[in-house]
């Protein structure tokens, strides 16, 4: 039931499903490494570490800006192919949607944030947005539609799932901080989120 608003579905994934998601993500790593976004024209490096899965990925440079590509951007591979878990998930709390063609996989080390933003590069803005967190507790902040709309902020714990759909597809978002408090699923610590988009309209 997922055509609007914001659902925080918390522990959706337990343990198991976690550390088999995290192998995943290590693989995806192996083929595709994290890389260093950064701003456009400024050039000005996120903290937050970067891959992809799937057709497209999301990368963003100082003169290209944000866009999807099918490649990585420092190796020129193609994106290693999307995880039949995570296609899974997507069918299960999207099913009313076309396939999702981006995974991205963003890593915060413990000190890396992610300034209030929206995601507007896609196509697709009625396909929902899932998003998967994995490792240590994320301090998240989530607005309206307009940047001046009051905003609140919640905790995202390893294993929850986020699917923001309808009229919050749009909503402004970003994370604050990464909270000092160990998950035990990551060895080097942080937070790893999974984010999945349907970028090209479907027909
Ligand atoms: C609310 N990632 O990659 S996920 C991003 O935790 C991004 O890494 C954050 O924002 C992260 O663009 C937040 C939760 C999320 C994702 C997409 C949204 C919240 C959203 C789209 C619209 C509104
Ligand atoms: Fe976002």
């Amino acid at each position: 039931m997922i055509n609007s608003g914001f659902e925080h579905l918390q522990n959706y994934l337990d343990r198991t499903a976690q550390t088999e998601l995290i192998e995943d993500v290590r693989k995806i790593i192996a083929e595709a490494p994290l890389f260093v976004p950064a701003m456009p024209k400024s050039g000005k490096p996120f903290s937050v570490r970067m891959t992809n899965c799937g057709p497209l990925g999301w990368v963003s440079d100082k003169t290209g800006g944000y866009r999807y590509q099918e490649t990585h951007p420092v190796t020129g591979d193609p994106w290693p192919d999307m995880p039949k878990k995570i296609l899974d998930l997507w069918a299960d709390l999207a099913p009313d949607f076309p396939k999702p063609e981006c995974c991205l996989i963003n890593y915060y080390q413990p000190d890396a944030k992610m300034g209030l933003h929206r995601d507007a590069d896609e196509e697709d803005t009625r396909s929902p947005v899932i998003s998967v967190s994995l490792g240590d507790p994320a301090s998240f902040r989530i607005g309206g539609q307009n940047r001046r709309d009051p905003t609140r902020s919640l905790r995202l714990h390893s294993g929850d799932i986020v699917v923001l759909g309808g009229d919050m597809r749009l909503a402004y978002h970003g994370i604050d901080r990464i909270l000092k408090r160990d998950s035990g699923l990551l060895p080097e610590r942080g937070r790893f989120n999974l984010t999945l988009r349907r970028v090209n309209l479907a027909q």
